[in-house]
């Protein structure tokens, strides 16, 4: 933590969550308190704004229900009964568990559970990972987020930064596929209609009617699940080839594999893709053609695009669009998916994967119930459980599993937080995190090419402790005695960045701390085309159609996901974007008579992050309780209308909630935007509990927008 803090100041600070759009956020100090925040106006990407999730963010720091001190239960798990106690009676008693479950069970039988609850380099998704690498711990497979779009990704083009988000400005034709961009990168909007001022076409590709899709010149509904996107991805590839639409100077020079591709998307015609996706085929045409011709051209994908059971194979065939038209050739032509790839973080410093056995068990996150409860047959059982930067209780699938799991007496749970959150509520003993304002970190981001610094505005709360200080604490309780477990958060901080990069020349610390952020030293945006002359990260340089690390089987994604693999059942990855049919979604499914005909999906609610805010009174206000948007159509023949009570139900679980009836949802297609808490529910349980833990086909990506279910009154 910095030494002096100003009663009075104005502190450079950076919004510390899970978004692409990673504020600057000057924070206002008056006699010790934050008194308000506010997005930083010289910023080139967050332009002065923040967002309705963090623009009070004070309310937060000093929202009455902030955990302040480390408590034990007193009460039955998930009754949420604790009382205080110190520091270091809480130490202690961990030392003393732990040590006793290595000793019968190995280390093996403690599992860490963690994502992003901040996103901060020094406290974020790496910060306890050296930690329970060294501890022996079973890994963690962290695919919350991106893996299988990213593993798809790294295929076709390799791990490149892709286009500048600033040069969408620039564009003269943009899709967003999958992104309800408005609710969750909105700071990338001013520059989709700086391009729009200038005649560029806005297309949106997305089942759900939302705010985002509002705004497009064009709105196409497929249904959700990889048999709709990805047929229409495949006829516009089909389409773009046998109209001769293809940039073929620089599909020579710049890919491989496209006479592979050309025969293998002959049955995607735009006759097949409509039959799939209930999109007129003559749209789909007009769709390919004003793609390919009206340069540059530009594909922002969400992250949603990965969460079906061909998700994977779906980001594949986008990813061989912009390259078949030539797309890169220009400033605001290509793909943008995560510029996270620009940033030269010290990963393996960070995670350090090399103190982990090798050999070391690893289980995936999206099974915790299961591992929890015994279905995932595990020798060692789990018998200690450590929660921070996350909320599994919300966020992950096969929610009532879970909960059984959690509340196994002989389970040994910690969970840092900052609030008491449904997990929370199943801990023995819970340990007070930080917020933001109260610590010091720098972050990357996965929406823009600015490196920001947050310097800490005021003293922790009560005794709260950054998630740095935790596991400095918890080696020294663990006897670790290496000093890479105690480097200071500032250590951490100067460590975690390689300064030597060509991308941080003219980065310094001293700038960073006079301007908050920093460009990484990359062309500006209006003349920024990485790959107008090819040179694509790929074992062969060049943007990959035919992929040759699908051929070598299972990699490991070259990022900071430590843990994360390609492929969980390790089948081979077909060489070729294939068709993969839907796991249970999708109309076609829907047979008469069907036991679960509605296709459900679970996005983000625009007031919410994830779990985190759906304890805000403002956030609340905003977002009301949990909705579920259903079609007139679906409606009627159920004899619900709006605001009625209906349960939502499959063979996994059931959730209560109110109904919207309207065009939000497409027939046969229901929503229920996630992050409400179960403690607020109506029938203790969340969109999760009806949510698959099948994997999808690439990176283990959850499959929640490839879900059966019924609905009722309830
Ligand atoms: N307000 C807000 N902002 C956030 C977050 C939040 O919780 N709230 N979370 C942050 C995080 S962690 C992430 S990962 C990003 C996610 O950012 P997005 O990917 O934009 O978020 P989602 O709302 O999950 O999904 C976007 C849209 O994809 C659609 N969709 C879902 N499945 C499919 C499909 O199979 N095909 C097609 N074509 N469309 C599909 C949904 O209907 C939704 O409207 O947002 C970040 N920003
Ligand atoms: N149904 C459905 N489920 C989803 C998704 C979906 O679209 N639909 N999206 C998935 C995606 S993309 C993601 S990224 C995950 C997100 O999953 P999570 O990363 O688990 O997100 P949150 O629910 O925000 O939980 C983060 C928790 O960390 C706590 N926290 C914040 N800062 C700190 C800190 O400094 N220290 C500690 N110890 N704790 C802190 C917060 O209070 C919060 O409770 O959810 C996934 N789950
Ligand atoms: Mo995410």
């Amino acid at each position: 933590m910095s030494t002096t803090l100003a009663a009075d100041a104005t502190v450079l600070g950076a919004c510390p969550h899970d978004c692409p759009d990673t504020c600057s956020m000057l924070v206002k100090v008056v006699q010790g308190k934050v008194t308000g925040v506010q997005g930083n106006p010289t910023h080139p990407f967050t332009q002065g704004r923040l967002c309705a999730k963090t623009s009070h963010y004070q309310e937060r720091v000093y929202h009455p229900e902030r955990l302040l001190y480390p408590m034990r239960r007193t009460g039955a798990k998930g009754s949420g009964a604790f009382e205080r106690i110190s520091w270091d009676e809480a130490l202690t008693t961990i030392g003393e568990k732990w040590r006793a479950i290595i000793k019968t069970d190995g280390p093996t039988a403690i599992l860490p559970y963690s994502y992003l609850g901040t996103q901060g380099i020094v406290n974020g998704l790496t910060v306890g990972d050296p930690f329970f690498n060294k501890l022996g711990a079973t890994i963690s497979e962290r695919t919350f987020c991106d893996s299988g779009a990213s593993t798809a990704y790294v295929m076709t083009v390799g791990p490149t930064p892709g286009m500048d988000p600033e040069s969408l400005a620039h564009s003269r034709f943009i899709i967003l596929w999958a992104c309800n961009l408005l609710s969750t990168n909105a700071h990338l909007w001013p520059f989709i209609d700086q391009a729009r001022k200038q005649g560029a076409k806005l297309v949106a590709i997305d089942p759900v009617k939302t705010g985002t899709t509002a705004m497009a010149d064009l709105h196409l509904r497929p249904r959700p699940g990889t048999d709709g996107a990805l047929a229409l991805a495949l006829a516009m590839i089909h389409v773009i080839i046998r109209e001769g639409l293809v940039d073929r100077d620089y599909v020579d020079r710049h890919t491989i594999g496209f006479d592979e591709l050309s025969a293998h998307v002959a049955p995607y015609t735009p006759e097949f893709a409509a039959a799939e996706t209930g999109i007129d085929a003559e749209i789909i045409r007009t769709l390919a053609r004003d793609y390919a011709t009206a340069q540059p051209s530009a594909i922002r994908i969400g992250v949603a695009i990965e969460r079906s059971a061909g998700g994977g194979q779906l980001v594949r065939a986008i990813a061989c669009l912009p390259a078949l038209v030539g797309a890169w050739r220009k400033p605001g032509g290509g793909l943008l998916q995560l510029p996270l790839w620009a940033f030269p973080a010290r990963w393996d410093h960070l995670h350090r994967a090399d103190l982990a056995t090798p050999g070391t068990r690893v289980i995936n996150q999206w099974k915790l119930g299961a591992a929890l409860t015994g279905s995932l047959p595990l020798d060692p059982p789990i018998r200690a459980l450590f929660v921070y930067n996350s909320n599994p209780l919300v966020v992950a699938p096969d929610q009532l599993r879970l909960k059984e799991g959690l509340a196994r007496d002989d389970l040994f749970t910690v969970v840092s937080e900052q609030f008491m959150t449904d997990t929370a509520r199943y801990a023995d003993l819970l340990l007070p995190a930080t917020t933001q304002v109260e610590q010091d970190d720098l972050m990357f981001s996965w929406g823009h090419l600015y490196l920001t610094l947050n310097r800490q505005a005021v003293p922790p709360q009560g005794e709260a402790v950054s998630n740095a200080e935790l596991f400095r604490r918890l080696a020294t309780v663990m006897g670790f005695d290496d000093p890479f477990f105690q480097r200071s958060d500032e250590q951490i901080l100067r460590e975690s960045m390689d300064w030597d990069a060509p991308s941080m020349q003219g980065i310094s610390m001293e700038l960073l701390e006079t301007q908050g952020y920093a460009r990484l030293n990359l062309p500006a945006a209006d003349i920024f085309a990485p790959h107008a002359d090819g040179g694509f990260p790929t074992p062969s340089g060049k943007v990959e159609m035919k992929a040759s690390m699908a051929a070598g089987g299972n990699f490991v994604l070259p990022t900071f996901r430590q843990g994360c693999s390609d492929h969980q059942d390790g089948s081979p990855v077909p060489a070729l974007p294939t068709y993969t049919p839907p796991r249970e979604s999708g109309i076609r499914v829907a047979a008469p008579g069907a036991r679960y005909p509605l296709a459900m999906m679970s996005p983000k609610s625009h007031s919410f992050l994830n779990s985190s805010y759906a304890n805000h009174r403002r956030q609340l206000a905003r977002e009301s309780e949990q909705r579920l948007f259903i079609n007139p159509a679906d409606a009627s023949s159920r004899g619900i209308r709006s605001d009625d009570l209906v349960r939502v139900k499959n063979d996994r679980g059931a959730f209560v909630a109110v109904a919207k009836v309207g065009d939000e949802a497409m027939p046969g297609v229901v929503v229920a935007p996630m992050g409400y808490w179960i403690a607020s529910s109506r029938a203790q349980a969340t969109p999760a509990a009806l949510n698959p833990t099948v994997l999808g086909d690439l990176g283990g990506a959850p499959t929640f927008s490839d879900n059966a279910v019924e609905v009722e009154l309830a």
